[in-house]
């Protein structure tokens, strides 16, 4: 243990901690901007410089070592003039654009100004200076991800988190030195024709608005007020849990209900659930599994709900497709029906002239969704996607008080059931979970597997495994780099007859839609919560989906059915 004071109140913690950690453990706040718990300290922002006595200079708290007997002062005139000069520096070079900032209100340069009261030392643009005079620093070419590198304060967690030993993919590397030091991808390519695979890893942990979601919000907000369109959208199963964070609910906190509710008052004319895209997509991926496996080809079958990974597989290892599952994904089998499904033509009055379909939006924990919506193949089944965080900037600015919501609102039927399986497909292991529950049914074993598999479970695991009666075993992959890694043994091949993956660690709740945390636990906390939800379910299994049920007993007829194949299958290129 080491003992040691800040700003002279008396902290014990761990040996091994930081100073950073000390001063929080304390009670005292100290800015940061280039720290992030789950990525290696870099300590170039020096923000969080903190005097130690008997050292004769300053140290920055996120890599300093506590030692015990340590006095540390966060608070005198020395340090607040080195922050301010270190502030001046970045914001010199800033563009002052927040009024049209995509995330204007959750960042943390302009935390940092507001809480020191720096605003006038930003410089301002002059007048009707729109456009940024820096050329060739922003790219709008993904489907998924904006960067506008005159917002880059070059703290490094962007690189870090492509590179992380989750993601592996180090399509942004740093470029220059000094003032030029630029987080740029290979050759400065536009990052559309990159390898990126728009997992959105970099914006989760970009501090400030450099990189961003490719933003849907405006248009939906702009289709919604305008009232002409029968209005639809899904919410995805961890947007549900993480939604929470943004308007300070405690993390894991459960807010199916009170999202309901703010997507009614947001004008939306039907709440669904991806949920019930999730059971369906059981359905068809467990019954094509069997059919594969009857027939021996292609195995093992890739899971192919996360559309990152479809990109990576696309990219990386194109010889490998024909093992990708032909099911589309809960969110592209949600929309489909929506638009073109039986119940489409029911969804309320006569659509206007022009727009003969419902306009369809989903909310997702996930940046390439808005990549797998466009995707050639998928016949628009999705307008718009919403990350979690557009979502509650577009609850931000219709003023409506989240927390304050009831939480009662419940979703529309039949495209709104769901059973747990469904909601599991949310955490890592999810899917490969739902299909151990379903396959002795999809077989027509009389007998019934058992419903929870804690060895496909956990966000700190990369690669898990089990073995399903019926059909064999099984590999989780939880996180790209941990596919990567699968890829390569001599025998994953012949080891394995089916394999889940998200590209993001912990799965789509560690998605890069979802909130900004700088909570270490955060993963779990909403694993946590996503399980719950499963465990008070009414039914948990997908074939038990009552909706599902009545869809395959009329225009569907029986999972991979012609009819079926039409609607929820699509297909890959290299
Ligand atoms: Fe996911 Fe899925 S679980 S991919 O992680 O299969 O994004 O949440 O919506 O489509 O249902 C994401 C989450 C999500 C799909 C489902
Ligand atoms: Fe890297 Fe993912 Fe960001 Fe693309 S979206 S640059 S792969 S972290």
């Amino acid at each position: 243990m080491v003992k040691l004071t800040v700003n002279g109140r008396s902290v014990e913690l761990n040996n091994g901690v930081t100073l950073l950690d000390a001063a929080r453990a304390a009670g005292v706040h100290i800015a940061t901007l280039c720290y992030h718990p789950r990525l290696p300290p870099h300590a170039v922002c020096r923000m969080c410089l903190v005097e130690v006595q008997g050292q004769a200079h300053p140290q920055p708290a996120c890599v300093t070592r506590a030692n015990d007997g340590d006095v540390v002062e966060t608070d005198c005139r020395a340090l607040r003039d080195s922050s301010r000069a270190n502030a001046e520096w970045l914001l010199a070079r800033h563009p002052n654009d927040c009024i049209r900032c995509e995330v204007n209100g959750s960042c943390q340069l302009q935390d940092l100004v507001n809480e020191n009261q720096w605003q006038e030392r930003w410089p301002r643009l002059p007048l009707g200076s729109a456009e940024h005079p820096e050329h060739g620093l922003v790219d709008h070419t993904s489907p998924s991800i904006w960067r506008d590198l005159a917002k880059c304060v070059e703290c490094g967690l962007c690189a870090d988190a492509c590179g992380d030993p989750g993601q592996q993919q180090h399509v942004i590397g740093f470029a220059g030195r000094g003032p030029d030091r630029l987080p740029v991808t290979v050759f400065d390519q536009p990052l559309a024709e990159t390898a990126c695979i728009s997992c959105g890893q970099c914006t989760l942990v970009c501090p400030v608005g450099a990189l961003i979601e490719t933003p849907h919000w405006h248009e939906v907000l702009h289709t919604l007020d305008a009232r002409r369109r029968v209005c639809a959208v899904q919410v995805a199963p961890a947007t549900r849990v993480a939604i929470s964070e943004e308007f300070g609910l405690k993390p894991g906190t459960v807010s199916t209900g009170r999202m309901i509710n703010a997507l009614r008052q947001l004008g939306f004319d039907y709440v669904f659930d991806s949920n019930f895209g999730a059971d369906l997509t059981i359905m068809e991926e467990g019954t094509e599994l069997l059919s594969r496996v009857g027939g021996k080809r292609s195995l093992p079958l890739f899971t192919s709900c996360c559309p990152a990974w479809v990109n990576w597989v696309e990219i990386q290892r194109p010889e490998l497709l024909a093992h990708l599952s032909t099911s589309k994904s809960p969110q592209q089998m949600h929309g489909a029906l929506t638009k073109r499904g039986p119940f489409a033509g029911t969804l309320g009055p006569a659509f206007a002239e022009g727009s003969d379909e419902p306009y369809v939006v989903s909310v997702m924990p996930c940046t390439a969704k808005k990549d797998e919506a466009v995707r050639p193949g998928m016949s628009d089944d999705i307008d718009h996607v919403l990350t979690t965080r557009e979502l509650a900037r577009m609850i931000r600015a219709r003023g409506i008080a989240f927390g304050a919501l009831p939480e009662d609102g419940s979703f529309d039927d039949p495209l709104g059931e769901s059973t747990g399986a469904g909601q599991i497909f949310g955490a890592s292991g999810g899917v490969m979970e739902a299909i151990a529950r379903a396959i002795s049914h999809l077989i027509g074993a009389d007998h019934s597997p058992p419903i929870e598999w804690q060895e496909l479970r956990g966000v700190n695991e990369g690669i898990k495994t089990a073995e399903i009666d019926g059909i064999g075993r099984v590999a989780v992959c939880n996180g790209i780099a941990a596919a990567q890694r699968l890829l390569q043994t001599a025998t994953w091949r012949d080891e394995y007859v089916a394999i889940e993956v998200m590209a993001c660690v912990g799965g789509c709740l560690g998605g890069g839609g979802e909130p900004k945390s700088l909570d270490p636990h955060i993963l779990e906390k909403r694993m946590h919560a996503i399980y719950a939800i499963d465990q008070n379910a009414p039914r948990r299994r997908s074939f038990e989906n009552e909706a599902v049920q009545q869809l395959y007993a009329t225009e569907l007829q029986a999972p991979n059915s012609p009819a079926a194949r039409h609607l929820l299958h699509t297909s890959y290129a290299a």
